[in-house]
């Protein structure tokens, strides 16, 4: 699929036209890169039977860049615009809480145009001299340097997840064995590299490993290792081992790192040595070629890898007291998506039909209300009207549509429809969209004030961070969920990669107290219905069992949870 790398190159553009404080065609750029970045089919079948300009959105201007841009892997706009500005600028409103304009104000003032300029500019106390800047925006620009520090070299799931299946596809035909390792088979919430274990022909494996089409560079090239590095700065590994230490060196490659100390520790205090080639007493091999028997020679149960986190996953597998963790196949419909009456770029009927599809016995509509204006939030009347379409959506399709709203909780802890309405919704999302900066007591107050009017049914992204653009708000997560466990509101797992909220931590703490939890995509468009498996994976590091996900549920079931039969 070309639709991202197109995606990516609008939304560049749109951000070097705020900053050369172009008003009106940014928002047409970041528009079609929504559509593109969320449609089901690849662009590039569009451009091949030349309808491109039947897509929304995409006139005659787009369609040229798109052509451009498919024949000939770059866009002479974009570079021009590059040109005009420096590159280090779109880091420097990467930060939170700088937008276009003070970017550029502070690039034509104290010609800062890189994140390193930013940071000096800031530590020397130079910014808070600007007109409307001062010593709080100083502290925040710090604060949103680290932040981004911090996920530097990291990149989220739906970069890394579709970029990977599409290297074990190329490399299957020539492996005798293959799996991902890493962080990704654990299923971190974001993920540093790409590793990938084979057993097999090195040269075979290493010339199709690095014919994928989208390679930047080889980095390094042997016998038993190869490391590549894609055009959009991700980096794969790839490991070739022998067959019979395939499961060991799939085990020690896996990780996490705390994971594998403790485990060698154990092997050590039973007279054996843990390494990558196997188990070994003295020289001779107990186990190897299979990971099962790894952790069986060891006296232990095989750990699914999302636990292998040392957070107690190894004293459970002694003692034969591990969870039988929740899967994919357990999830029977999604809970939250957004349709074209607010934010979303798809109708009902095509969000429900998408699902259907998928296999999931229902969905729930949840669009924005009123208040988040932004996002096309709807009124009382809206409401109303579109429920009408739900209805006849449910007359047509075999799927469960139900009713819900995602509603904004507003900054006095009341939620932004009237209850009337509420009540006649099927089910009810309540969400902190607005007001991030409240102290912790606050807002921790306005989320529990929501939960006692006993309209929530879930409450969405508890939190309230986007990996790499915003931290979670001040808030006393453990009152939280203990409110929500009171009123019987079912904490959500958002299963959007940038959100990824709660995290497994989170989720954790919320299924000991007995909170039920909710993975929702939070879909704007068809491609993110199928983010549900980034949302298992933070069930799964969670240690959630079925029981404790509320979307396992059949359709009847959940309709006599929501009080709906
Ligand atoms: P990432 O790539 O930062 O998201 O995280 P990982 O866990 O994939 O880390 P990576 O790619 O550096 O290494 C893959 C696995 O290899 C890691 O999870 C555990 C294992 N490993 C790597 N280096 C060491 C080490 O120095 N000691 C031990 N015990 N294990 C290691
Ligand atoms: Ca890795
Ligand atoms: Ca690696
Ligand atoms: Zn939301």
């Amino acid at each position: 699929m070309i639709n991202k790398k197109v995606a990516n190159v609008f939304y560049e553009i749109a951000d070097l036209l705020d900053l050369q404080g172009n008003r009106f065609r940014p928002r047409a750029y970041r528009r079609a890169a929504r559509t593109v970045e969320s449609m089901n089919e690849d662009l590039m079948n569009y451009y091949e039977e030349g309808s491109l300009r039947e897509i929304e959105g995409i006139g005659e201007a787009l369609e040229d860049k798109i052509s451009e841009f498919i024949e000939t892997g770059s866009l002479g706009y974009l570079e021009d615009l590059k040109k005009e500005l420096p590159e280090g600028l779109l880091k420097v409103m990467k930060v939170p809480g700088i937008g276009p304009k003070k970017a550029k104000k502070m690039y034509d003032e104290l010609k800062i145009s890189s994140l390193q300029d930013l940071k000096e500019a800031a530590e020397e106390k130079r910014i808070r001299k600007l007109d409307g800047f001062g010593a709080k925006t100083e502290e925040k620009i710090l604060k949103g340097i680290e932040m981004l520090d911090k996920v530097s070299g990291r990149h989220l799931m739906n970069e890394i997840v579709p970029l990977a299946d599409e290297l074990i596809e190329i490399l299957k035909p020539v492996a005798d064995r293959i799996e991902k390792a890493g962080s990704l088979r654990r299923w971190r919430e974001t993920i540093g590299d790409i590793d990938i274990l084979t057993v097999g022909d090195t040269d075979e494996l290493t010339k199709a490993f690095v014919s994928h089409q989208d390679i930047e560079e080889v980095i390094v090239s042997g016998e038993t290792k190869t490391s590549i590095l894609f055009e959009n700065g991700i980096q794969a590994d790839l490991r070739i081992v022998d067959r019979d230490s395939f499961g060991a060196a799939l085990q020690y490659f896996t990780g996490s790192k705390e994971h594998n100390v403790k485990l060698r520790q154990i092997a050590i205090d039973k007279g054996y040595k843990l390494n990558e080639y196997g188990l070994f007493d003295d020289d001779k091999a107990i186990a190897g070629e299979y990971e099962e028997d790894i952790y069986e020679s060891l006296g232990m149960k095989w750990i699914p890898p999302e636990m292998r986190e040392d957070r107690g996953e190894i004293p459970a597998s002694i003692e034969d007291r591990l969870p039988v963790l929740v899967t994919l196949d357990d999830i029977k419909g999604d809970l939250q998506m957004h349709s074209n009456w607010s934010d979303g770029q798809n109708t009902i009927t095509e969000m429900a039909e998408e699902a259907q599809d998928i296999g999931y016995e229902y969905v729930a509509i949840t669009d924005h209300t009123q208040s988040l204006s932004v996002a096309g939030g709807l009124n009382e009347k809206k409401v109303v009207s579109r429920q009408e379409e739900i209805f006849k959506a449910n007359e047509e399709l075999d799927i469960d549509i139900l009713s819900g709203m995602e509603v904004d909780i507003l900054k006095d802890g009341s939620l932004d429809l009237q209850e009337e309405t509420i009540e006649s919704l099927d089910v009810v999302l309540a969400a902190v969209h607005s007001n991030f900066n409240l102290s912790s007591e606050v807002q921790t107050k306005r989320i529990t004030d929501a939960f006692s009017t006993g309209l929530v049914d879930i409450f969405a992204h508890p939190t309230g961070k986007k990996i790499g653009e915003r931290e979670p708000y001040e808030l006393n997560l453990t009152q939280v969920i203990d409110a929500a466990v009171d009123h019987g509101v079912a904490l959500e797992i958002n299963a959007f990669p940038q959100r990824l909220d709660l995290d497994s931590l989170d989720a954790r703490e919320a299924m000991d107290k007995g909170a039920m939890i909710s993975i929702g995509t939070d879909a704007h468009g068809l491609q993110h219905l199928h983010f549900m498996k980034y949302g298992v994976g933070v069930a799964r590091r969670a240690w959630l069992e079925r029981e404790n996900v509320l979307n396992t549920k059949g359709i009847d079931e959940l309709k006599k949870y929501l009080g709906l039969s």
